[in-house]
């Protein structure tokens, strides 16, 4: 079986707020993905422009780190064979008109209101999911996943934490 691969999902403010938005996006992650940590923060304008740094002095900056800081996010680092490409899959297009054009049935689609407030992240290649689990998650060892913890998720029986929404080792 292929080892699991880990990616950051954040499930953004106005997704947040919306519980039927919320209950829909969590139970795609939970029934897909093995969930490895989550954590509810509200993040601040400075470190909302830090995590989004690669697109300071675009026309939307401004836009989607004032809006990243208006609310609660979710964060989730999620394990599955192909954990990158099919969460951003499951997420679309990033804009959300051409998303539901093009792929109505995908969380963007669903319960996207602009292209900024396009429902969640999901980090685009393996170096950037290294970087951005670090960014919020700076206790998390890379080196314990990868030696200790990945093949027990793998092989499983996991059992789902409701509580924590995160799955662990039975
Ligand atoms: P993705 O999140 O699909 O990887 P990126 O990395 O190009 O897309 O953009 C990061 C975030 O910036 C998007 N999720 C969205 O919130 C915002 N964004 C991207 N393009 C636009 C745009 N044309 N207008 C407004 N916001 C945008």
């Amino acid at each position: 079986m292929t080892k699991l691969q880990l990616t950051l999902a954040i499930i953004k403010p106005h997704a947040v707020k919306n519980p039927v938005a919320l209950s829909y996006i969590r139970n795609v992650i939970k029934n897909t993905f093995i969930v490895v940590k989550t954590k509810s923060i509200s993040l601040d304008a400075e470190n909302a422009g830090k995590f989004y740094k690669e697109h300071m002095g675009k026309f939307f900056f401004n836009r989607l780190v004032t809006f990243m800081a208006s609310g609660k996010i979710d964060l989730h680092i999620i394990g599955h064979a192909n954990a990158i490409e099919l969460w951003r899959q499951i997420l679309g297009p990033t804009r959300v008109y051409k998303a539901q054009y093009e792929d109505p049935f995908c969380l963007r689609s669903m319960f996207g209101l602009s292209d900024t407030r396009n429902v969640a992240h999901g980090s685009d290649s393996e170096q950037s999911a290294v970087r951005e689990i670090k960014f919020f998650f700076p206790d998390f060892s890379f080196y314990d996943w990868h030696n200790i913890h990945e093949e027990g998720y793998r092989k499983g029986p996991v059992v789902f934490n409701p509580n924590l929404f995160q799955h662990v080792k039975k």
